[in-house]
């Protein structure tokens, strides 16, 4: 059983028709680091969720038991606008909170260049080191736990390698069209039609999600 630790419904929907019925949702709210870097913040994540399943039973999103100790998969993502500066990048959800889609459009209205990238980081943790391949091993453990305050408890428990598996769409941002999707998929326009434009299935093949999860499916059917 794959768990896939996020609090935003509209991921697990696109990771469960990527990977079928394999993956349960873990509802829980890791520590998101102050990083410019999603691999970094994912890493964080994916030990602080993996530490949190190994120390206490956890529910699928269908209520049944989840098994302890089973592996995870963080998601972090973001929108990267090339007239701000990448803004509001790592930060997306709390833009998304305080001044909401329709003003992030507003914004990057006023800008000639349009121009703009979704990234997403999957970081995969099931508590065992990894064989050589081209997606990165983060192991930086006792950085990323030093950030948070919590250096201690790093080095009191096992490093745990974390796996990364990265996926970027580029596209354009416009005024809001479409119903479907979440968070800032109607301003994103990719190939003439916004992700909020597009089924889940279309979506999936072209989006930064997409493109993290066929990598990481691929990798993870010879784990
Ligand atoms: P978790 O951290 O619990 O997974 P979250 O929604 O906070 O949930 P992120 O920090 O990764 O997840 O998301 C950053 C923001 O980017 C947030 O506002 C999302 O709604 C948005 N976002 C992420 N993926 C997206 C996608 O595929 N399409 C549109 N918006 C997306």
């Amino acid at each position: 059983m794959l768990h896939y630790v996020t609090t935003n419904e509209g991921k697990v929907a696109e990771a469960a028709s990527y990977l079928g019925e394999s993956v349960g949702q873990v509802d829980f709210d890791y520590t998101e680091i102050q990083s410019d870097d999603l691999g970094r913040i994912a890493a964080h994540g994916a030990r602080e969720a993996y530490r949190h399943t190994v120390a206490s039973q956890t529910r699928r999103a269908d209520g049944s038991a989840a098994d302890v100790g089973d592996a995870v998969l963080v998601d972090d993502a973001g929108l990267f606008v090339d007239a701000l500066g990448g803004f509001p990048g790592p930060y997306s959800s709390y833009a998304e909170d305080t001044l909401g889609v329709e003003r992030v459009w507003r914004i990057a209205e006023k800008e000639e260049n349009r121009k703009a990238a979704f990234r997403c980081v999957l970081a995969y943790c099931d508590g065992e080191p990894f064989a050589a391949s081209p997606d990165p091993v983060d192991r930086d453990d006792r950085v990323a736990a030093a950030a948070t305050g919590a250096e201690r408890d790093a080095e009191e428990t096992e490093p745990l390698p974390v796996k990364l598996f990265e996926g970027v769409v580029r596209g354009r941002l416009v005024a809001p069209r479409g119903e479907g999707g979440f968070g800032y998929d109607p301003i994103f326009e990719h190939d003439g039609k916004t992700m909020a434009e597009m089924s889940t299935e279309e979506k999936n093949a072209i989006s930064h999600r997409g493109r993290a999860l066929a990598k990481f499916g691929e990798w993870f059917a010879e784990r």
